[in-house]
């Protein structure tokens, strides 16, 4: 497949890569050599997705030169970088984010306009790229922005599924899941490099053999293998000429599989039999904190990786580099345990390929990785069966099983006697079944060891991996989640942004602290009425937006209070479901007057996976009683409900510039950190939420004034928890919420059928894992405490403008200041 490579002098290279001259002129001439060239249609006889696809070729032009540089820089100079390990990445659309970083909007938005053609029609053409499930994929996104951004070198490494997370539709209020055909139209932001392919083997079996020095190794013998062919995103730092890579895997079948299987004799057979290896990175697990131990999911697991650690180890350095040195070069970030495979397979390359001793393989090993962790929930931590682990990569487990044994010896030395401890620690479980514990083998192997907010590193520590701590507390840390300021403010909400540089110039967009700029003038009266307006004029765009897109027809006077993440019984949907059904109650009984009620918009935006039945059940609630309140002439201008299917980063961008209030009511301890909080706050909605993940953090910023607490607070949540915690005596005592529950028993939203939303009522009134009905009560004391400030215009203006000013530390180059100065170490290139 390697063609040879030609070598020129690099001022030969930077030559040929000059970038089209940024002026209208300069881009129209590229964007119609694109059209006619790249596409090959007139303009004449160009459709949308023609133009948009030469838009697209034709901003990346811009981007090129510098993007070859610092490949070839990162080549050339020993400079340190980082391996950013991520089954998924959230993208979201490149288009708009490359307009940005290029400074390119004004230019092509006239050069389109002398071509006839409008900038925002081409705009809505790209399909996001949906590689991933939620906070997770979209924190890696966000990160390898901000790295961009702050020219640290960086690889992103993941795989190119060919269909992302599911489009989600509703069918009678309930999901319905589509493949997401993002690559369908044509995929411009992707450079596919076959010739860096990797081969990437699976299963057979380990020998022992004597090597020609006289040791004793041990080889594997794969039982089959595909190739990984690489395919290059650009990302493009803000205005400073850095464009780092994200290297995406997609799996093909290799020639001698064909080979293998064409000989066997049926052609046809045989040909379906390579859509066996493509499978691998054919689709996203659309599973969000809840692993499935799936075999496929594995394979794609160890896939990406292995193919990351070649591509690093062996094509960006030499063949020959002195992999002693390989810390000085590179670090590479665990992003959960999805990528944890990892640490064997560098073993195995060290060890197996490189033939260094195992104890010089672990010291470099341990210096090349650290680890985040992003949950609390114990189902969340993946563990592999080690009767599949060992099938699918029997020379990792048995180097796992070595590097397990090596540390319990050193557990068992500290702590003579206590095999419980070491049954605790162990990296290898035996209950309920024998198993892997991914999290433990990052914990053993990395050098640091992080949480995402404060509180979430800190239950870390106490709850989910204490023992490890207390053995080695100093390799852990935490380091808070951050949203990237240029896609969440600047792009996503450019008329905040124009009054924000109006008042304080534009530095704030590489240095969100500079929003502290903005703090005195929350207290002038024509600034409060300015950021009036834009709230106004970003629920306007809201409310066209989702006309064209779902025909929903919203009102846009009403506070907009908005819950958008995952659907998850952690996240608690179900409480805020009880609160509008309170709401609905009140008038529909009489106790309220519609006139006392202070008019709101409630928007829903939510997936649940596939196999998650009690989320679905959730979905189809939410929509039930959304109809059940638009439907009812007693409500219209009061209360309204609206879901609007397939949540995404794009609807996001929309969404949250318009909202008033963020809903971010997980039950103490359960949410890591979250990212949306920080999104809405930063767009200047105020929070109502728990004393939960990076909300702690939040409240202590923008000031307790400007933020509504309520609920139990994690201990207090362990108390109840420990005392035996009984939701149905919270129904009995208290009538509004008995109400409520009772209303959604008796068929209110379910044409009178009791059956329908039994199981939702059941689960909660039973079980309520998460403690919902313990929450109500305060709940709806908050939720009060909101319509009383949202009477206040000007008061609540001016808490917002505060979330604004407050919130600068949240952005993810702080992050990545944090990572590294803590854990990675790495310098900025000039
Ligand atoms: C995921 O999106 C998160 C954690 C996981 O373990 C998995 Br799997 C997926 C989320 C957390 O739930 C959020 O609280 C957090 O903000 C986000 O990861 C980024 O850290």
């Amino acid at each position: 497949v390697k063609g040879p490579r030609s070598v020129p002098t690099h001022e030969r290279a930077l030559e040929a890569v000059r970038a089209p001259a940024a002026d209208v002129d300069g881009f129209v001439r590229e964007f119609l050599r694109e059209l006619n060239f790249g596409q090959g249609v007139s303009l004449a006889r160009a459709t949308v997705n023609d133009q948009y696809l030469a838009l697209a070729r034709t901003v990346r032009h811009y981007l090129m030169a510098r993007w070859l540089e610092a490949i070839a820089h990162q080549r050339r100079e020993p400079v340190k970088a980082v391996g950013y390990l991520s089954a998924e990445y959230l993208l979201g659309r490149q288009l708009d984010n490359a307009l940005l970083a290029a400074d390119l909007e004004g230019v092509v938005t006239d050069g389109l306009a002398q071509c006839g053609l409008s900038l925002d029609t081409l705009r809505e053409q790209e399909e996001e790229p949906g590689l991933g499930n939620g906070g997770l994929g979209r924190l890696a996104a966000c990160f390898i922005d901000s790295l961009a951004t702050l020219s640290v070198p960086c690889i992103g490494y993941g795989i190119r599924y060919e269909y992302g997370i599911f489009r989600q539709t509703f069918v009678d209020g309930r999901q319905v899941e589509q493949p997401d055909t993002w690559l369908a139209l044509g995929s411009p932001w992707e450079f596919p490099h076959p010739e860096s392919s990797q081969p990437v083997n699976f299963a057979g079996h380990t020998e022992t053999f004597v090597d020609d020095d006289g040791s004793e190794r041990t080889r594997w013998v794969p039982e089959w293998g595909v190739i990984g062919v690489p395919y290059n995103y650009m990302v493009p730092g803000y205005r400073n000429g850095r464009v780092n890579t994200l290297r995406l895997w997609s799996a093909q079948a290799t020639k001698a599989f064909d080979l293998s299987i064409f000989n066997g004799g049926d052609y046809v057979d045989a040909v379906r039999a390579q859509t066996f290896a493509e499978n691998i990175s054919k689709v996203l697990y659309p599973e969000d904190s809840t692993p499935q131990g799936k075999e496929l999911r594995l394979q794609q697991q160890y896939f990406f990786v292995a193919c990351s650690l070649a591509d690093f180890m062996f094509e960006v350095l030499d063949k020959d580099f002195d992999l002693t040195r390989l810390p000085e070069r590179i670090v590479f970030q665990l992003n959960d345990t999805h990528p944890v495979i990892a640490v064997p397979e560098m073993m195995r390359l060290l060890v197996d390929v490189k033939k260094l001793p195992w104890d010089q393989a672990w010291e470099i090993t341990r210096q090349c990785f650290n680890y985040t962790c992003h949950t609390l929930l114990p189902e969340a931590l993946e563990v592999w069966p080690v009767d599949l682990l060992r099938r699918l990569l029997p020379r990792h487990y048995e180097i796992i099983d070595r590097i397990n044994a090596e540390f319990l010896a050193d557990v068992r030395a500290r702590f003579p006697g206590d095999e419980m401890m070491v049954r605790r620690m162990s990296i290898i479980s035996d209950y309920p079944e024998r198993g892997v514990r991914m999290a433990h083998l990052a914990t053993v192997a990395s050098g640091r060891v992080n949480g995402v907010a404060e509180l979430h590193s800190q239950l870390l520590r106490d709850k989910v991996l204490p023992d490890f701590s207390r053995i080695w507390p100093e390799k852990f840390t935490n380091v808070t989640n951050g949203v990237t300021p240029r896609r969440f403010l600047r792009h996503a909400n450019p008329s905040l942004s124009g009054l924000i540089t109006e008042a304080i110039g534009d530095g704030w967009v590489t240095d969100l602290d500079k929003l502290q700029e903005l703090e005195p003038l929350a207290g002038d009266a024509s600034f409060r009425a300015r950021f009036r307006e834009v709230k106004r004029a970003n629920k306007s765009r809201l409310v066209n937006l989702l006309r064209e897109r779902d025909g929903y027809e919203l009102p846009v006077e009403p506070m907009l209070d908005v819950m958008v993440k995952r659907l998850h019984e952690y996240k608690r949907q179900s409480l805020k479901l009880l609160h509008i059904v309170t709401l609905y109650d009140r008038i529909a009984s009489g106790r309220v007057a519609a006139s006392q009620i202070q008019p709101r918009t409630f928007v829903f935006g939510a997936k649940a996976a596939p196999g998650y039945w009690m989320a679905k059940e959730t979905i189809h609630l939410i929509n039930a009683v959304a109809s059940t309140v638009n439907s009812d002439p007693a409500l219209e201008g009061v209360l309204h409900v609206a879901f609007p299917a397939n949540y995404n980063v794009t609807l996001a961008e929309t969404l949250i510039p318009a909202a008033d209030l963020s809903e971010q009511i997980s039950l103490a301890g359960k949410e890591a950190s979250g990212t949306g909080n920080m999104k809405f706050a930063l767009n200047g909605a105020l929070t109502i939420g728990t004393d939960d993940g990076a909300n702690v953090e939040i409240r202590r910023l923008v000031g307790e004034d400007n933020f509504f607490l309520f609920g139990l607070l994690e201990p207090e949540v362990a108390d109840l928890s420990a005392q035996g915690y009984v939701p149905s005596s919270f129904y009995e005592s208290d009538d509004e919420l008995k109400r409520a529950l009772d209303l959604i028993a008796a068929g209110a939203f379910s044409g009178g059928n009791p059956d329908t939303f039994a199981p939702v009522v059941s689960n909660l009134l039973h079980e309520d894992r998460f403690m919902a009905l313990a929450d109500y009560r305060a709940y709806l004391d908050a939720q009060a405490r909101v319509d009383a400030a949202y009477a206040d215009q000007d008061a609540w203006s001016r808490s917002a403008i505060l979330n604004v000013a407050r919130c600068g530390f949240f952005s993810s180059d702080r992050s990545m200041r944090d990572y590294i100065d803590r854990i990675w170490h790495t310098d900025p290139v000039s």
